[in-house]
């Protein structure tokens, strides 16, 4: 896999706003900053390759570049509208852009590396509020149960959009923390250094 650093990831968000900014992308796009020591060390302490799957949502674009899409590809993929939901089955790495959706295709795809004896893991990545979800919920529990090559990748920047996610359900911390399915998932906290959407501006075309 190319080594891939934190500036990497930064000056990709970057160029990617800028283009947003002068109304050439013609498609939502969620850029995020802050994470990228997180990702980084995740990606390096799980030894993340090319037998693994990835799998994430609307703001995956740090992770296609950590799973190996060259930036190239990457940006051009972005240009044709489908940042958000980001697809290069040759890398392994799928995207959607619906909330919980994805979750139980991880568990599939584990089960079948799992039962079909083939090498590789899978690693699914999501928010906060993603991860109190119900299908969240029940996937975590599927794969503890089944003791599945999987691994939940929690990014918590403590809003959905700009709803706390916190007073939403009355409780300080995650479901999971403190529970036996924990050893599941990766949890951390950051702050996201661009708005949910776009970049906080109104653009015209
Ligand atoms: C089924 C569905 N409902 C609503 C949305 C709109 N939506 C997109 S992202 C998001 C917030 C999710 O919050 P979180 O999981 O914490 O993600 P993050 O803040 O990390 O982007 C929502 C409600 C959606 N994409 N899909």
């Amino acid at each position: 896999m190319p080594t891939v650093t934190k500036e990497d990831l930064i000056s990709f968000e970057k160029e990617i706003a800028d283009i947003f900014k002068s109304g050439q992308l013609r498609a939502p796009v969620h850029l995020r900053a802050g994470r990228e020591d997180e990702l980084i060390r995740i990606f390096e302490e799980h030894n993340i390759g090319s037998d693994d799957y990835v799998f994430g949502f609307w703001d995956s674009h740090e992770l296609a570049l950590l799973k190996g899409v060259p930036r190239q590809e990457l940006k051009d993929s972005i240009m044709r509208g489908n940042s958000i939901a980001l697809c290069f089955p040759e890398y392994k790495i799928l995207c959607s852009g619906i909330v919980g959706s994805l979750m139980g295709t991880a568990v599939g795809t584990a089960w079948s590396l799992k039962n079909l004896g083939k090498p590789g893991r899978v690693f699914l990545f999501c928010g906060d509020m993603s991860s109190e979800t119900g299908i969240f919920h029940e996937s975590v529990k599927y794969a503890y149960n089944y003791d599945l090559p999987v691994t939940f990748i929690v990014g918590d920047n403590g809003v959905s959009v700009m709803t706390d996610t916190r007073e939403v359900w009355g409780c300080p911390d995650p479901w999971f923390q403190g529970t036996k399915y924990a050893e599941k998932i990766i949890y951390f906290r950051y702050a996201n250094g661009f708005p949910h959407s776009g970049i906080g501006k109104l653009i015209k075309f």
